[in-house]
């Protein structure tokens, strides 16, 4: 077993922060990496080194191997740990630090490899009994034989990029008669976005909810789950809220998927953090997508749910330990709700509002945690993700982890930038999210920018007024009369 006893970690922000804060609280020394836009970043402050490795672009900075290598020798490290975007799901990556004779924190590049194709992952797991999306198992490219897959599947179908990310180079046809025109699109996009043009189709599930599983292997075969992640809320392919338990799994339906990804883990000899992506269809069907081979932005609410550090969990596995424990040893602790804070102006289509963080005040108290790399007075680099924080709220049940996350987004005090915090108020206040009924598709059905635009100065004021119509259209339907007053004294107490 080798010993970790200095990390490089080869990342900015928050989560640069949060590998820094669980290795040094195992003896290990850090060394930061920075760009020149974040000499003042937190990340660089926190770490016993840090090394400049260029220009601010990430393609001159986090991007270059050769430079974070070659940080990694000047400083003599003995492992690197990517953390999330940038270089963490990179193969060549990983193969390139294992033979520069450090320790890579995350996966074999092997398992990367597989994974990073969905049609090479939907080939590996479909032989560990993972149930899959009907659909063809190999690239299409010939029109008219995509005709004759999709009527067998059945329309409205779904064109995906095998390589692709994000909901880039996906299409929905509905009807035949658009083939031809969305495969091309699909194609095309593909080939610019990715430099491989593979496509193929699957049924499209038109309302699904996003479940995803964390997994956990040891380079020893063991694998286990860390129960469910629920991440319907999102927008354009960006998750904004992310919550676990999921509300809609049974306790069978979380042990039947949870066997699945655990199985879907296993066709690729996968060690250490990864996540396998499910999609939940209204008759309670699930299907894998894909799986994602780092430690995810999310991952805080399954730490705030298992107690478990999954950093140091990481770190363990990398230096060769064995999993400390066993499926069976794994248990449900509450229910944990992550927001993401971005520099983001909801009211006008999410764009981003980068500058600087005239007032900066996290919320406190019991169950909160917020994970954030920024500090009163400090300025949001423009040539990166504009993530300001995210702020996780854990309590007993999910009705008092949304109460607490109402509590602590009203507590939040931003200013000189426009944030999501009033777009994460109005879904923890609607009726949908509570009641738990709510698919992908949740923000394009509930979300009108008007809401967070209107002559009203409160910015719950307004959600408040909006609900309030809503729920008032809803009550003579299927709503007892007394939630819209439950919901109205809510804003009342909130405003107080
Ligand atoms: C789907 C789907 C419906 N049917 N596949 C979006 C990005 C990529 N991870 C896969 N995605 C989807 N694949 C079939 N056959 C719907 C989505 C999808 C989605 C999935 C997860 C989370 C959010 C999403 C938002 C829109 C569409």
């Amino acid at each position: 077993m080798a010993k970790i006893k200095k990390l490089l970690v080869a990342n900015r922000g928050e989560i640069a922060l949060r590998i820094m804060r669980s290795a040094q609280e195992m003896g290990i020394k850090t060394v930061a990496v920075f760009s020149e836009a974040d000499r003042q970043a937190l990340h660089v402050r926190f770490a016993d080194e840090a090394v400049c490795i260029g220009p601010p672009p990430s393609a001159q900075s986090y991007l270059v191997m050769d430079k974070i290598i070659a940080a990694a020798h000047e400083t003599q490290v003995d492992a690197i740990h990517p953390g999330y975007g940038f270089l963490s799901e990179n193969e060549d990556f990983a193969r390139r630090v294992k033979e520069a004779g450090l320790i890579f924190v995350g996966p074999s590049a092997e398992s990367m490899e597989i994974m990073g194709s969905k049609l090479g992952a939907k080939a590996a797991v479909s032989k560990f009994n993972v149930p899959l999306v009907p659909g063809t198992a190999e690239p299409v490219t010939d029109v008219s034989v995509a005709k004759i897959i999709a009527k067998e599947i059945g329309y409205p179908v779904l064109i995906k990029a095998s390589a692709g990310g994000g909901g880039k180079g996906m299409r929905i046809v509905t009807q035949e008669n658009e083939l031809q025109e969305q495969m091309e699109r699909a194609i095309s996009e593909a080939t610019s976005a990715f430099g491989d043009g593979s496509v193929f189709i699957e049924k499209y599930v038109s309302e699904p909810r996003h479940i995803e599983f964390q997994i956990f292997g040891d380079q020893h075969g063991n694998v286990v789950h860390l129960f469910e992640r629920e991440c319907s809320i999102q927008r354009r392919h960006q998750k904004v809220i992310e919550e676990a338990p999921s509300s809609i799994l049974t306790p069978e339906l979380r042990k039947k998927m949870g066997e699945a990804a655990v199985n879907a883990a296993k066709a690729a000899n996968y060690y250490n953090a990864g996540t396998i992506e499910f999609i939940l269809d209204e008759k309670m069907n699930f299907y894998f997508l894909e799986m994602n081979t780092r430690l995810q932005v999310e991952h805080p609410v399954t730490e705030q749910i298992t107690g478990l550090d999954l950093v140091k969990l990481q770190i363990k596995i990398a230096e060769g330990e064995k999993l400390p424990f066993r499926q069976e040893d794994l248990k449900i602790h509450g229910h944990a709700i992550e927001v993401r804070v971005y520099a983001e102006d909801p009211a006008n289509n999410f764009l981003p509002d980068i500058g600087t963080l005239k007032t900066y005040r996290r919320p406190q108290g019991h169950g909160i945690r917020v994970d954030d790399g920024f500090e009163q007075g400090m300025s949001i680099p423009f040539y990166y993700d504009p993530m300001i924080a995210k702020m996780i709220c854990h309590d007993e049940t999910r009705e008092r982890a949304i109460e607490k996350t109402i509590r602590a987004i009203h507590e939040y005090e931003i200013t000189g930038v426009e944030t999501t915090l009033g777009f994460c108020q109005f879904v923890m206040h609607h009726h949908a999210f509570r009641s738990g009924k709510f698919s992908t598709k949740f923000v394009e059905q509930y979300f009108k920018p008007e809401v967070l635009k209107s002559e009203m100065t409160d910015v719950e004021e307004m959600i408040a007024s909006v609900l309030a119509s809503e729920l008032i259209s809803s009550a003579t339907q299927n709503q007892p009369t007394d939630v819209v007053q439950k919901t109205e004294s809510k804003w009342k107490k909130n405003r107080a």
